[in-house]
């Protein structure tokens, strides 16, 4: 039986890939070369310094590791401004509506990101109350593919990980669940997440049904 639903915040709950691709945008400007939405695929549930290291290498560029100290924090600063307006209308189609079927059906509910900023973002749409357990970027010590955060998220609600759904957008998330153990559900193209064990475009496609299967 399945007992929890791990969630994915960006690119499943919130898509705040864009704000994220603006802010990375602006820095690579600021170094001298262009970013394009293309490369910005390559960042999406990898940890903000894994970011930086893509994006460096995307143009070429070496420095300290101080100096990315201080880039990383600089992206984040323009990020987290451009996320200070997030609202309810930024919940992406079907969630708030899964999310309830799910706490009727006394299913346990977590999050399972790689975002430092999850629990803001959470406040700021309004679902953070929904979420028995809380896995993020601060509590992490291996990024995705490393099943670390979905584990944790288990461990947190007290269930095995065969009792958990995990639903994740980005190829590295689909990995790390199947590290874990877990049955994921791709959220996005089929081409991209092939390994996912079933895939839908959105979560308004999802029902209780559905996932019993
Ligand atoms: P932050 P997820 C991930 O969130 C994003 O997909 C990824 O693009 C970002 O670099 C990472 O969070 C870290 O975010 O800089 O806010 O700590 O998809 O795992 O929910
Ligand atoms: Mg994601």
């Amino acid at each position: 039986p399945i007992k929890a639903c791990i969630f994915d915040l960006d690119g499943v709950i919130v898509d705040t890939a864009k704000f994220h691709y603006l802010a990375w945008q602006r820095l690579a400007r600021e170094l001298g070369f262009d970013f394009s939405e293309e490369d910005n695929e390559r960042l999406k549930g990898v940890s903000r310094m894994d970011s930086l290291n893509i994006l460096l290498e995307i143009g070429g560029v070496e420095l300290e590791d101080t100096k990315k100290e201080e880039l990383a924090n600089k992206k984040n600063d323009w990020y987290v401004e451009l996320i200070t307006h997030m609202d309810k209308s930024e919940i992406l189609p079907g969630t708030t509506e899964f999310l309830t079927l799910l706490k009727e059906a006394d299913i346990k509910i977590s999050l399972g990101s790689a975002s430092k900023n999850a629990k803001m973002i959470l406040e700021k749409i309004g679902l953070l109350h929904m979420f028995d357990a809380i896995i993020d970027g601060t509590d992490i010590s291996k990024a995705k593919p490393d099943p670390e955060v979905f584990l944790l998220g288990a461990k947190a609600l007290n269930v095995e990980p065969s009792e958990c759904v995990v639903f994740e957008d980005a190829v590295s998330g689909v990995e790390a669940a199947i590290s874990a153990g877990m049955y994921v559900i791709g959220v996005g193209s089929k081409e991209t997440l092939h390994r996912a064990n079933d895939v839908v475009q959105s979560l308004a496609e999802m029902t209780l049904d559905r996932l019993a299967k």
